[in-house]
């Protein structure tokens, strides 16, 4: 089991991705580069680094993914933002996550921002994801095959589109955001309401048929674990801070407090 987990690893993180590994992740919303490097080394698979709710700026991710190593990182821009896609995959991030994607043309117009002409129109730089230059022709050959695109589902509108944008080629994954997904119908914050599970459940059925890969959101371990019984394969569970902030109020509890 150990072996093939160790051969699996040595695969690219879109090969286990497509590949439909489970790939535990937790958010980082803070430029603390040296937060990453302690999560990067605890063992997770990888690290959603947070644009839009942290309170992150494009400036500070090439520090974050020096601070990241090895563990790879999936950007999450604020918006659909072609200048933020440019920025997060020049720094030398694994992908992109572009929240509240409602319909196939906006993935498909994000998937065009992130690749390379002919398949699409990424812009051309030296950057951190190719050493600068260093590595310019063999990142320019692979970048399309290894960057993963992914795109959230968090309203009425994206499931009541799901089947198409789950098809739009160069998406790997759907990412199912529960909270604004609540708030979209009509129930904001309650993501356990029956309308949200229904919701939830159309996108995972949508991206089964499409053979797409699901990411969920839950800050807690429970919440994840429904989600992967359904299929996720891109579990994220919680934030920097909240793991934190669990661990201090374990301690405090063990110590009677
Ligand atoms: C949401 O729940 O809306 C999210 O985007 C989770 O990351
Ligand atoms: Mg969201």
């Amino acid at each position: 089991m150990k072996k093939t987990r160790k051969l699996l690893k040595s695969r690219s993180f879109a090969q286990r991705l497509r590949a439909g590994e489970q790939l535990i992740g937790t958010i980082i919303g803070s430029p603390a580069p040296a937060v990453v490097e302690v999560l990067a080394g605890s063992g997770l698979d990888w690290l959603f680094i947070d644009g839009e709710h942290g309170t992150l700026d494009s400036a500070d991710l090439i520090a974050i993914l020096q601070g990241a190593g090895n563990c790879p990182c999936v950007v999450r821009t604020p918006s659909h933002d072609p200048v933020w896609i440019a920025r997060a995959l020049d720094a030398g991030a694994a992908g992109i996550i572009v929240p509240r994607v409602d319909d196939a043309q906006q993935a498909a117009t994000i998937v065009a921002h992130a690749k390379y002409p002919p398949a699409g129109r990424r812009g051309l730089g030296l950057a951190r994801a190719h050493g600068y230059g260093l590595r310019f022709k063999e990142y320019l050959a692979n970048a399309n095959r290894e960057t993963v695109i992914i795109v959230q589902a968090e309203s009425q509108l994206a499931v009541d589109n799901i089947a198409a944008i789950a098809k739009v080629p160069g998406v790997d994954a759907i990412f199912i955001g529960p909270y604004d997904l609540s708030a979209s119908l009509g129930c904001t914050g309650d993501i356990g309401a029956a309308i949200v599970s229904a919701a939830v459940d159309k996108i995972m059925k949508a991206c089964r048929r499409a053979g797409k890969q699901v990411g969920y959101f839950s800050g807690n371990v429970a919440g994840v674990r429904r989600a992967m019984k359904q299929g996720a394969t891109l579990p994220v569970v919680g934030t920097e801070s909240l793991l934190l902030l669990g661990a201090a109020r374990n301690m405090l509890a063990e110590l009677g407090r």
